[in-house]
């Protein structure tokens, strides 16, 4: 089901890649995973959630605004929603960032063609999102391999042991392990230290949603997380500036 409407909302702005094709990359890629030194926040542009709703009004004026705060507050990576229809996201945003901002840049979306992450590098994305859950382990592989040619870095994202065992075939450079179940909802972040006991120390690992203070990070980092992804609370405290404690 995914698979089809996001392949839709894909197809309809296709004839944007042929242009984009002509013209190349612009910019030289910045190392995603360099960025993930032992303690990292990577700040996710989101303008909306599903479940929660729009965070964000008017995203295309505020993109600026907030991704200065971002860096200001110290993230070493941005992660940019590009899904139009759950997170109200453009995959145009990751040039908008781009052209102001020297941070390596995640490209979000349910990514499921080659053309995707084709589209990602075009813009001048810096590494890819892949989820292992809505991939089956050839497509994972192929996918992985296709963004490796072009010199993108991926996130593969995992949520349970199962895509644990698929994802650690790949060796991949480094692994997402998602607090939020995709498929209930249901966030919690003791997944992140329960499937980090059983993952090779050379891999890097983010954990993903849900986070919040300032305790849980410290806790992450203390167990070896090397970066901490976080959409909802980060744009929550850009919101409100004049609370910052920088
Ligand atoms: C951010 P949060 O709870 O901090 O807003 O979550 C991020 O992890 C979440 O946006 C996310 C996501 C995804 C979105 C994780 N994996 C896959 C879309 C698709």
């Amino acid at each position: 089901e995914i698979s089809k409407r996001e392949t839709e909302e894909f197809n309809q702005r296709r004839e944007f890649l042929n242009v984009f094709k002509k013209y190349g990359r612009i910019y030289p890629i910045v190392s995603f995973s360099d960025a993930l030194k032992p303690i990292s926040i990577i700040g996710e542009f989101k303008p909306a959630s599903p479940v929660k709703g729009i965070f964000i009004k008017n995203p295309k004026k505020e993109i600026r605004n907030f991704i200065d705060i971002y860096e200001k507050i110290g993230c070493k990576a941005i992660s940019v929603l590009t899904n139009k229809r759950d997170f109200n996201g453009d995959p145009l945003y990751i040039s908008y960032i781009k052209a102001f901002c020297n941070l390596p840049i995640l490209y979000k979306n349910f990514i499921l063609l080659e053309d995707q992450i084709e589209e990602a590098f075009l813009l001048g994305a810096d590494c890819v999102l892949l989820i292992a859950s809505i991939l089956k382990p050839k497509r994972l592989k192929s996918l992985y391999a296709f963004a490796n040619n072009l010199g993108l870095d991926s996130l593969i994202e995992i949520h349970d042991e199962e895509e644990l065992n698929v994802v650690l075939e790949l060796k991949p450079k480094i692994i997402g392990i998602n607090n939020r179940n995709l498929k209930t909802f249901e966030v919690d972040i003791n997944n992140t230290f329960r499937l980090s006991k059983n993952i090779p120390g050379e891999i890097k690992i983010v954990s993903e949603s849900g986070i919040k203070s300032s305790e849980e990070i410290d806790k992450l980092f203390n167990c070896g997380i090397s970066g901490v992804l976080i959409g909802e609370a980060m744009v929550k405290l850009a919101n409100k500036p004049g609370d910052l404690k920088l």
